[in-house]
């Protein structure tokens, strides 16, 4: 089990995967000043600024729980990644599963790619947007057509009626530039 750590107090209750580009090197010794300097020029997105998950909405509705140790990344890319269109995304989820929407089975949900989003409520349904794309039908990839330039991504995991888990269930935020 790698360790991470996290970059926002604001996050630290949330469950954060995409740690992948901590924590990997364990060598120590003669390549310390290489991996130093491989460290400072890595870019790193801010977090998206999330509200604080509340087991239950003001509605009543009791969110589903998130598996502890739960973790949601992008299998195919990394903050600070040039990629070209079409851009091919890969979903990965560890620790629980994937249902269509509108499937309430313990331990699962569907994924939500959020596109150049820099906050978002953990206590609502997730809107249906060109910046906030649903997979509701158990989708694990998608390819998307992006603007050139620089574009913020990240997956956060939802249950059947398209709400964040509790506690929240989402990747890093990644930045990538698409030529
Ligand atoms: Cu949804």
């Amino acid at each position: 089990m790698r360790s991470c750590v996290l970059p926002s107090v604001a996050l630290a209750t949330t469950l954060l995967a995409g740690c992948a580009g901590h924590g990997m090197h364990h060598h120590h010794g003669p390549g310390t000043m290489q991996q130093t300097m491989d460290r400072a020029s890595a870019s790193a997105t801010p977090p998206a600024t999330v509200t604080a998950s509340t087991p239950t909405l003001s509605s009543g509705y009791q969110k589903v729980a998130a598996a502890p140790g739960t973790r949601l990344y992008f299998v195919n890319l990394r903050d600070g990644q040039t990629v070209s269109n079409p851009v091919k995304l890969v979903f990965g989820l560890s620790g629980m599963g994937v249902a269509p929407a509108g499937v309430e089975k313990a331990g699962t949900g569907h994924h939500h790619l959020l596109i150049d989003v820099a906050a978002w409520d953990a206590n609502a349904p997730l809107p249906v947007s060109d910046q906030v794309r649903h997979f509701g039908m158990g989708q694990t990839e998608t390819t998307l057509q992006l603007a050139p330039g620089t574009h913020t991504l990240q997956l956060v995991l939802g249950d059947q009626n398209h709400i964040p888990h509790h506690p929240v269930v989402a990747s890093e935020r990644i930045t990538v530039t698409v030529k």
